[in-house]
């Protein structure tokens, strides 16, 4: 037996025998890059299998997460804890397999990948993540910040819109340390019903040229000493990605399905998993591994061995520098600096003590300003609209072709922005924002729903967010977006309605350390609330008594968030001059507000106490808070061209109409 030959077909005989046992999944990726695989993982990642959390590992990221049994099947016989009976479990109920990589499912995988073109995304934020980290935190003589990122892909992923922008921003970054390896097969799920060039033609080596990177083509993904060679020298680059386009067969070493669209997401079946074993010459039985195989890809002592050198050197170096190892350990472990809450509370007096009416878009750009200081770990940008969105501060500086930063000139690409801040956040060490205008949320959605799922502390910035926006119109009036974003599990959302709110909203984004915020920002001014000790500590509950009925119990209640707070105090005073108390519920976030204990629900809720809820955004997300007997005032239309206070006024959003709500439940 050639045992060579057999480290690749092992992958092939793992994949195939997984996806056949599950009856579903995708063999003909991780059987087509095999060789690849073997090639990366074998000559030159640099990883300890007994310690996945390695600050200065390669990031590895498989952008065509369908090949999902391909990073199984490397992790399994790399020496990582996952054991074959976990590739026995293969798309079972709570096993560490998966259908597509869940990041966490099993140690190594670092990113959740499946919805195409996303993971591409994701390697090129952990790329800048390793140049802003390097930049920061390394020293002559101690490149102690120094791997690279890998990410295979596929036709899929570059068919995705979402790969033009994170790749033409990789190019013009410079992106030197990433490379990524295309899966060249000419095949995709319609490939069953003919050839991929009848619906994806692009020359790969020129797109990818004129975003700046280097190319590195015609490469044969089945000749592991080739695609060895093109990854040294992909290596050796100084100032531009690089992509491998590697030629693949998919499920090669199938008889009569490689090469065919078949192949892409089904099972082979007992016959031609047979033939399979026959033509390929692996003679065992399904997971079982010949030890020489094992012995052949076990990275365990070599990875000790990189870890152990990395580590001296770390020594060195915190010997040299103690306080800037402190702060990387720090900083890769998550944690805030010390001193973090007294710097907030020392803010949040600051804001209180100023009652300042501003836009809560300037109020965020003011907590970045106080907090940035003395978080440097805080990295962000904007789509293009730095200037509406205020996101920079007056420490901003932009990354560029070369060395660090903390800004990011993201450029109009959303979808792009949201994939490069989650690896952003999925590399550990930086806490990133991102930021557009909160209609837009729509072109980085699947991106923002990924981040929750992963349940990573990736900030969202979402300015101009109602109808309030004004003359530009209903195309940038965002309606359902928010209640869109409130129904993503795991995606915080705050829609503050001052500075004070804007402030603690920003702090709890930053504290969360288990998942993303979307922070729902306006752009016109809004009013100071002045609150009491109490309700100060109560903005962090998600929703609380803003102002009480006076003199009497409620005998409704008000729930407003955001720039319709002042609506709702408005009819409060109104209704208290016809002799009917209300009660004011300022609640800047629903989703936290969901996870208090009963007894603060029902403390700001009365049960029994008809409620009315005002929100300038689709009305029906209300109705769980009001009931089928409140009452809602909320825009369940596109919006107008027109100047905010009479685009208000014409869709009903005004404090007359709070008014009539409530009588309406009397
Ligand atoms: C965003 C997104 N759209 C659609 C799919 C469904 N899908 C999974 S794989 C695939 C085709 C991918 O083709 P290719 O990358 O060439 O993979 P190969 O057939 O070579 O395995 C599609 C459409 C998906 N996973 N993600």
């Amino acid at each position: 037996m050639n045992s060579r030959v057999d480290l690749s077909n092992a992958i092939r005989a793992l994949a195939m025998d997984a996806v056949q046992q599950a009856n579903s999944g995708h063999p003909g990726m991780p059987m087509g890059m095999a060789e690849i695989a073997e090639a990366l993982w074998i000559h030159h990642l640099k990883h300890n299998p007994a310690n996945p959390a390695w600050m200065d590992r390669d990031r590895f990221v498989l952008s065509n997460g369908h090949g999902s049994m391909l990073l199984y099947a490397l992790l399994h016989l790399t020496g990582y804890d996952l054991p074959m009976a976990e590739i026995r479990r293969f798309r079972q109920l709570h096993s560490k397999t998966p259908g597509h990589p869940e990041r966490s499912c099993a140690p190594g995988v670092e990113t959740t990948t499946g919805p195409l073109g996303q993971g591409l995304a994701n390697a090129i934020g952990m790329a800048i993540a390793e140049r802003v980290l390097a930049a920061q935190f390394n020293r002559d003589g101690f490149p102690i910040v120094d791997h690279h990122t890998y990410v295979f892909l596929g036709d899929g992923c570059l068919m995705e819109g979402i790969s033009h922008e994170a790749c033409s921003l990789a190019g013009t970054l410079g992106l030197a340390k990433l490379i990524a390896i295309y899966d060249d097969n000419g095949i995709s799920i319609d490939s069953e019903k003919g050839q991929i060039r009848q619906w994806f033609t692009d020359d790969v080596k020129r797109r990818f040229e004129a975003y700046g990177w280097r190319v590195i083509a015609g490469v044969d993904g089945h000749d592991v000493a080739a695609v060895e060679r093109a990854i040294r020298r992909a290596r050796r680059e100084k100032s531009r990605p690089t992509l491998i386009c590697a030629r693949t067969t998919i499920a090669k070493g199938a008889p009569t399905k490689a090469n065919t669209g078949a192949a892409h997401g089904a099972p082979l079946g007992e016959k031609e998993v047979a033939a399979a074993r026959e033509a390929i010459g692996w003679r065992s039985p399904p997971f079982e591994i010949p030890q020489h195989v094992y012995d052949g890809w076990d990275a365990r002592q070599r990875g000790a061995a990189a870890e152990r050198r990395w580590k001296r050197r770390f020594n060195a170096y915190e010997k040299q520098y103690p306080e800037a190892a402190a702060e990387l350990r720090r900083r890769m472990a998550g944690e805030l600096p010390a001193g973090w809450r007294a710097d907030c509370d020392a803010l949040l007096a600051g804001v209180n003590a100023k009652t300042e009416a501003v836009a809560t878009r300037k109020a965020s750009q003011n907590t970045i300003e106080a907090l940035a200081p003395v978080l440097p770990e805080l990295i962000g940008g904007s789509a293009d609209l730095a200037g509406s969105n205020l996101t920079m501060w007056s420490g901003s500086r932009p990354l560029g072709k070369a060395g660090g930063g903390n800004y990011l000139f993201f450029g109009v690409r959303e979808f792009g922005m949201a994939g490069i801040v989650n690896g952003l956040a999925l590399h550990g060490g930086l806490i990133p924002y991102g930021a557009t205008f909160l209609v837009f949320s729509d072109y980085a959605r699947n991106a923002l729903r990924v981040a929750a799922l992963m349940r990573i502390r990736a900030i969202y910035v979402f300015t101009h967010d109602s109808v309030g926006l004004g003359e530009d119109g209903p195309t940038h009036q965002p309606i359902e977006h928010a209640a869109c974003l409130r129904l993503i599990p795991n995606m915080e959302v705050w829609r503050p309605c001052d500075a004070v709110e804007a402030a603690v909203a920003w702090i709890a984004a930053i504290e969360r350390r288990d998942g993303p915020t979307s922070l729902l920002l306006s752009r016109q001014n809004l009013p100071f609330q002045k609150r009491s000790g109490e309700q100060l500590a109560a903005i962090s509950r998600g929703g609380y008594v803003l102002a009480e009925a006076a003199g009497a119990a409620p005998q409704a209640v008000i729930i407003a968030t955001g720039s319709e707070v002042p609506l709702a105090l408005a009819a409060q005073q109104a209704l208290a001059g016809e002799g009917i108390a209300v009660r004011v519920v300022s609640m800047p976030s629903t989703t936290v507000f969901d996870r208090q204990d009963a007894a603060w629900r029902d403390a700001v809720l009365p049960p029994g106490v008809p409620r009315a809820a005002v929100e300038a955004g689709v009305s029906d997300y209300w109705r769980k808070y009001v009931g089928l007997d409140g009452a809602v005032v909320g825009v369940d239309r596109y919006g107008e061209s027109a100047p905010a206070a009479e685009v208000f006024r014409f869709l009903g959003v005004t404090a007359e109409n709070v008014v009539k709500a409530v009588r309406s439940l009397l």
